[in-house]
């Protein structure tokens, strides 16, 4: 039995799953995926049995001869994976780059609401421009200013944010994809990171398993 077991929505559309599923599977963390499907009659009653909170990501650690723990909330989790695995650098060494990147990450957890609304992750839908409103345009340009600061001021040592794959790449990740599906062409330095991400071979693995799904959800123009 692995040690981690991570309960995830579905892939086509379940943007905080994705973000401690790729962590693991790019870092090389063995775990179980459970998968609760969303939006169904059933959902609610099924995310009750795993999620002290009603929803996913949660992971499931059992630690040998320990009692089990329950992480739940996608920072709460890179942070615990963060801890347990100090060799896997989840947070950049420097610590202006650290700093920098939880920042970043946080801001990606409170806020962008307009994008992430506007431009909902359907990993099915065919790609295609849809501008935002007047106040996700604006969201949507200080994501990119600040995947263009992380980047200038340390980013020389690879292609993520902070060279090296960090959370912060993880907390970006679902936005990262609605910028390939809704974005349109994009300026060359976010076209460089958004293909960055999506040719890592885990996030090519969640793609390919999103477009395997069998439901339909979520509808076509969502
Ligand atoms: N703040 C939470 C947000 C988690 C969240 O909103 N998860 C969605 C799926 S992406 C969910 O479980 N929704 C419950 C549902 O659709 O019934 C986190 O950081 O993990």
């Amino acid at each position: 039995m692995a040690e981690f077991t991570l309960y995830i929505g579905n892939k086509c559309f379940s943007s905080w799953s994705l973000r401690p599923w790729l962590a693991m599977r790019h870092l090389e963390i063995p775990f179980e995926e459970r998968l609760v499907r969303l939006r169904t009659p059933e959902t609610a009653a099924n995310l009750a049995k795993v999620s002290p909170t009603g929803q996913v990501p949660v992971l499931a650690h059992k630690p040998l001869n320990q009692n089990g723990r329950i992480i739940w909330e996608t920072l709460a989790i890179l942070e615990y994976l963060a801890d347990l695995y100090p060799e896997k650098n989840l947070w950049p060494a420097d610590i202006g780059a650290r700093a920098l990147a939880r920042s970043a990450a946080t801001e990606m957890h409170s806020g962008f609401r307009e994008v992430r609304y506007g431009w909902p992750m359907n990993l099915r839908r065919p790609k295609g421009h849809k501008p935002l409103d007047a106040e996700g345009e604006s969201q949507r340009a200080r994501i990119e200013a600040l995947w263009r600061e992380c980047r200038e001021k340390y980013g020389q040592g690879g292609p993520f944010l902070f060279g090296h794959f960090t959370a912060a790449d993880a907390m970006y990740a679902p936005v990262v994809t609605r910028f390939e599906t809704y974005g349109g062409t994009l300026a060359a330095d976010t076209r460089a990171y958004v293909d960055a991400m999506l040719s890592m071979p885990a996030m090519r693995e969640w793609y390919a398993e999103a477009a395997r799904e069998p439901w339909p959800e979520p509808g076509p123009d969502e």
